[in-house]
């Protein structure tokens, strides 16, 4: 079975389903396709904006406000679990509830679960594309979880490609995986130059002579001398990806 497969029928059994978000990237990680498709099938729908830990609290809270229901948190620092599932007894009015969870790979739909549960009751990894199957767990007599694999909207994947700066950004694709990191190490450096700068103390100013910068910083250097930005390519997305600059 597909990813899709699993979701789709995630999204029946449902009666309410969790479209988890970065707090990071907020507006790249929602998927209209799905969200419209949830509505369709007349289930509810609600935000959880995850890895809130990584970012300030009040650019989160401005776009909680304009997306409704919705709620934020943080898995590893257990935040907002107690007001999620507040959430989700408000949502079912009490009564006994099945909620599927979703969303891009890598959002961290495992580790809300698990944050939920209060045990390591869902497998989590930094590794994209982790969970394969579905998975129910069972967070209280009344709330029901179900786990899926993180999928892409097809359309979009088709045009943009896996390998775009948007699915890099998100760790939707990690850096492991990645044919080419040395192109979407480039265009991450032009999009997000200034932080990248600011992190590694680095003056340079075109993406390329950064990215050598950052070779000989990471002690990456080939026969010669010359700085190895492949490498260098993969460790600055791996500590992207990882939300370590900020
Ligand atoms: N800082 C931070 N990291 C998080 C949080 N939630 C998840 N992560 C990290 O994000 C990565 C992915 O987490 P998972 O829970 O496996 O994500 P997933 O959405 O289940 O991923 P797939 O199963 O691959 O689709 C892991 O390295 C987690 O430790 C969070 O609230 N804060
Ligand atoms: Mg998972």
């Amino acid at each position: 079975m597909t990813s899709w497969n699993h979701v789709n029928i995630v999204l029946r059994l449902a009666d309410i389903v969790i479209e988890v978000l970065d707090a990071r990237e907020i507006a790249a990680s929602r998927q209209k396709a799905l969200e419209e498709k949830v509505r369709r099938l007349g289930k509810k729908l609600l935000y959880v904006i995850a890895k809130c830990d990584l970012v300030p609290k009040e650019a989160v809270e401005q776009a909680a406000h304009q997306l409704q229901p919705s709620v934020f948190i943080s898995s590893t620092e257990k935040w907002g679990t107690t007001i999620l599932k507040k959430k989700i007894l408000e949502l079912s009015k009490g009564e006994k509830v099945i909620i599927g969870v979703v969303g891009y790979p890598n959002v961290g739909k495992s580790s809300l679960i698990n944050a939920l549960a209060g045990r390591h009751a869902a497998r989590v990894s930094p590794e994209s594309g982790f969970t394969k199957g579905m998975q129910r767990i069972r967070v209280s007599p009344k709330i029901l979880l179900l786990d899926t694999p993180g999928v892409f909207p097809r359309e979009e994947r088709a045009k943009e490609g896996l390998e775009s700066s948007r699915y890099v950004k998100l760790g939707a694709v990690d850096y492991g995986k990645l044919r080419d990191p040395e192109t979407a190490a480039l265009q991450l450096l032009s999009e997000e130059k200034e932080r990248i700068q600011k992190h590694y103390q680095l003056r340079e100013e075109e993406p390329e002579e950064i990215l050598e910068a950052l070779a000989k910083k990471f002690k990456k250097v080939r026969k010669g001398g010359f700085p190895d930005s492949e490498t260098a390519a993969r460790l600055l997305l791996k500590e992207w990806q990882a939300g370590k600059i900020r």
